[in-house]
């Protein structure tokens, strides 16, 4: 089962790409969702940092492997989904926008 590290889905734009994406497609995953810090000069780096190489969400982990960047998970989902991308090349431009 794919897991999907996340923050709030009312500011994170980024964490819900795949979030959408997942969900339109019925595709199973376990939605792990970390709020960010709040409060003056506090950072989530520290605390995303524990699931996230990069410190930054959205982060998918397939078993040992982990992906980080919406556009990367969308790449990888693709390789075992192929409808999350358009087969006609400019609805799969703007698809891949944001
Ligand atoms: N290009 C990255 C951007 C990821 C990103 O900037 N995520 C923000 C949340 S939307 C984040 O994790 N920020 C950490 C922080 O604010 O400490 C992607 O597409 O995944």
């Amino acid at each position: 089962m794919y897991k999907l590290w996340i923050a709030n889905k009312n500011y994170s734009s980024w964490s819900l790409r795949p979030w959408v994406l997942l969900k339109t497609l019925g595709i199973p995953f376990d939605e792990n969702l970390c709020y960010f810090e709040t409060g003056r000069g506090k950072s989530s780096h520290d605390k995303f940092k524990n699931f996230s190489p990069t410190g930054l969400v959205p982060c998918l982990v397939d078993g040992k492997q982990t992906i980080w960047d919406s556009l990367a998970i969308c790449e990888y989902l693709y390789e075992a989904f192929p409808q999350v991308w358009p087969a006609d090349k400019q609805a799969r431009a703007w698809a891949s926008l944001r």
